[in-house]
């Protein structure tokens, strides 16, 4: 009787810590920081897999009505950089650069209203150094080059003190 006691008690003693091993394997600190290095690894590799993160943001569509591509209906006849991709707007030259004494002249067609408009083209001049500006050359009502106020060509900040071209605005002057 003594005997199956002990053997009962051993047997015991093994189920217990095997029990307790194997729930040490399965919940204990090693296992959870495992688990938890698994896991920031595998978020950290998610995160620089090539997402398309624009998703469902909002893209403008390069056309008429987008002042930082060529096809923007004002400037139907700029030859130059976009001030718009270049520091600026389209209407004022970006910080540190000047607007042209002189400038070109264009008769656009807006879409939106389906009205005719002059447009003015001034260079910014003065500012050196710009990355990644969109060039464009577009020559509506261009002429060949015998005449500079007919041709759109030029470097229109060689009438300022300053001859450095940076990009161009397009101002609206009115209705043609
Ligand atoms: N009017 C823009 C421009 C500047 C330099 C040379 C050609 C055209």
């Amino acid at each position: 009787m003594l005997k199956f006691l002990n053997r009962f008690s051993q047997a015991l003693d093994q189920a217990v810590v095997s029990g307790a091993r194997s729930s040490a394997r399965r919940f204990g600190r090693r296992s959870a920081l495992a688990r938890l290095g698994g896991f920031l690894v595998g978020g950290a590799v998610a995160s620089a897999l090539p997402f398309d993160r624009a998703f469902g943001a909002e893209t403008k569509k390069a056309g008429p009505d987008d002042d930082t591509s060529c096809d923007y209906w004002r400037y139907c006849a700029l030859d130059g950089r976009l001030c718009t991709t270049a520091g600026g707007s389209k209407s004022s030259c970006p910080v540190g650069s000047e607007a042209s004494l002189v400038s070109w002249v264009g008769t656009c067609h807006n879409p939106a209203d389906k009205r005719d408009y002059l447009v003015s083209y001034y260079d910014c001049c003065g500012k050196t150094g710009y990355s990644g500006a969109t060039f464009c050359l577009r020559s509506k009502g261009e002429r060949p080059g015998y005449s500079m106020g007919l041709h759109n060509d030029i470097n229109w900040c060689m009438s300022n003190a300053n001859k450095g071209y940076h990009c161009t605005v397009a101002i609206v002057l009115g209705t043609a």
